[in-house]
């Protein structure tokens, strides 16, 4: 497998899902300054030319949260997903497609600070707060011991946010986002 990279880039969450699922990949580092991912042969590997993207064999994933949900499926070992019919399956879909679709945008909104009005797809970033605040729970993780691709979306978005925004302003998200950073293979930023 190979993951299109940049360590300057959301790149770093799919490293950590491969990471996490032990997976044997290279490394194929993108140069965002000679625009390598508006390259013609890029732009067939993801036609929105951003990274990440995963080639596996004949397979092409973009987009983070498509590739965590790939990952989980391929290595099922890893136990990072529930299975197609498991009672968590639903929300579990649910959160991996809320944390690109609403808490992703949301959190574009603030660090630009722009409105975040209804009509928008997405509410603003401190509905977002409280809905994972309610999906945590007593946790530690979304499914309470169990630590899944959804943290690793989900719970890289607060750590982004944190780092280029500054404090959540909720101690349940702040140690949420510290309990993430201290597993072995999350990235860090800014190294
Ligand atoms: N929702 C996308 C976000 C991808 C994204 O915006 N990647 C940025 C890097 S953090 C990028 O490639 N930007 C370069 C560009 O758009 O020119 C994902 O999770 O994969």
């Amino acid at each position: 497998m190979k993951l299109y990279f940049n360590p300057q880039s959301r790149a770093l969450i799919a490293k950590w899902m491969l990471d996490e699922c032990g997976a044997q990949y290279e490394l194929a580092p993108i140069d965002f300054a000679k625009r390598e991912h508006k390259s013609p042969e890029f732009l067939q590997i993801n036609p929105a030319g951003k990274l990440p993207a995963l080639v596996d064999g004949e397979t092409k994933v973009f987009e983070n949260a498509a590739i965590c949900l790939y990952l989980a499926e391929k290595f099922p070992a890893a136990k990072l997903a529930p299975q197609v019919g498991a009672k968590e399956r639903g929300r579990y879909l649910s959160l991996m497609v809320y944390s690109t679709s609403q808490v992703e945008p949301a959190m574009g909104d603030k660090l630009l600070k722009f409105e975040t009005p209804p009509q928008r797809g997405w509410t603003d970033l401190e509905t977002v707060k409280d809905v994972i605040e309610r999906e945590l729970g007593d946790g530690p993780y979304l499914f309470g011991d169990w630590f899944t691709a959804a943290d690793v979306m989900i719970g890289s978005m607060f750590i982004y946010m944190r780092t280029w925004g500054g404090p959540l302003g909720r101690p349940k998200l702040e140690a949420y986002a510290d309990r993430l950073l201290a597993r072995p293979k999350v990235f860090k930023l800014g190294t």
